[in-house]
């Protein structure tokens, strides 16, 4: 079937990524991309991802522009994400993409969290859906997983959901970032692509890590653990509950056949220096996901002093500093063009 619409089928949104704190690793279903576990996650505020959708039934097939380059890797999963929007408009209008990233891509610094949720948006408003953030996130998932949570700002939670066709595997938010203002420092190691992407990660490690079960049966009470923490501010509680989060995922991921081994020699030395600064009663953490770069997550009146001593690691090559931030949202196409 195919819809008349009048609407300008041209939209832009910006969505930004997210870290995870509980982390995502494993996926029980490839197909409707449904997790293994829950997650909790917080979004960022100054790093984004712009993104113009635009549908145009003179194309003859859908285009992918990142950073101002033909993106020929990426079209696949583009092409397959617009799939999922045309399918709910009825329509079968290519569309041309237009991205851009104000950080590196493909370096664990979670961009298909905010490409996908921002496309989503993008799309969802071109082709004038009308889709509640819920169903944005459900859409998002399903081209990214992490990519749920960055629909939504400041913390979310990823449900692991329990239907079959996943409709309830969704984000929500759980507390608004103003609310518990937190300061993210990245320590950047390496502007390189990663060599094993998340998701051929995940289902090695699920296939041959003898750790699988005992990471899914440990899962939720770590999130009841970082909901507690959140609710009540507690910055300790929330620190010790992440890093063991994010130790336990990069142990499971570790022991599976081939080992992948996502840091290199300075995510090690600062998550020595965050461990230092912690020691001396700095309220930092430390968080790490699928790449080298380390994410040091604090109160903002120590991010200056993080910020600093992160710069001094041998091999830290950057420190972007950065906030909590707020949902993804639509923007003018013309603030991309400014991008
Ligand atoms: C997370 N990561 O919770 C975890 C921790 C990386 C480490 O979500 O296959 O790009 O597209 O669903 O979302 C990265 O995985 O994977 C990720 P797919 P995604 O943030």
């Amino acid at each position: 079937m195919s819809t008349t619409l009048d609407v300008s089928r041209r939209a832009a949104a910006q969505a930004q990524p997210n870290i995870a704190l509980i982390k995502y690793w494993g996926k029980r279903d490839l197909r409707l991309n449904l997790p293994v576990v829950g997650s909790l996650s917080i979004t960022l505020d100054t790093l984004w991802t712009r993104t113009e959708v635009r549908f145009d039934d003179a194309l003859s097939a859908d285009t992918m522009t990142l950073n101002g380059k033909v993106d020929a890797k990426q079209l696949k999963r583009t092409s397959a994400c617009l799939d999922l929007l045309r399918a709910r408009a009825g329509v079968t209008s290519r569309a041309e993409v237009i991205s851009e990233n104000n950080f590196p891509t493909g370096a664990g610094l979670a961009s298909s969290a905010s490409g996908f949720a921002a496309m989503i948006m993008a799309g969802d408003a071109a082709l004038g859906l009308k889709l509640t953030p819920a169903e944005q996130s459900v859409l998002a998932r399903r081209c990214s997983g992490s990519a749920a949570r960055s629909i939504f700002g400041g913390y979310v939670e990823w449900a692991h959901g329990q239907q079959a066709d996943g409709e309830d595997s969704v984000a929500t938010p759980l507390l608004e970032a103003s609310a518990w203002p937190l300061s993210v420092a990245v320590a950047i190691t390496s502007t390189a692509e990663k060599a094993i992407g998340s998701t051929v990660g995940m289902n090695r490690t699920a296939d041959t890590s003898p750790y699988q079960q005992a990471w899914i049966d440990s899962q939720d009470a770590d999130l009841a653990e970082a909901r507690a923490a959140i609710a009540a501010r507690d910055f300790e509680r929330l620190a010790d509950i992440s890093e063991h989060s994010c130790l336990k995922m990069h142990a499971l991921a570790l022991a599976a056949k081939p080992g992948l081994l996502y840091w290199n020699a300075a995510t090690v030395a600062a998550m020595h220096c965050v461990r230092s600064l912690r020691a001396k009663g700095v309220p930092v953490f430390f968080t790490i996901d699928a790449g080298p770069q380390l994410k040091a997550v604090c109160l903002p009146s120590a991010a200056a002093a993080v910020a600093a001593a992160l710069r001094e690691v041998p091999g830290v090559l950057n420190v972007v500093e950065t906030g909590l931030g707020g949902p993804a949202r639509l923007i003018a196409v013309a603030d991309l063009a400014a991008a």
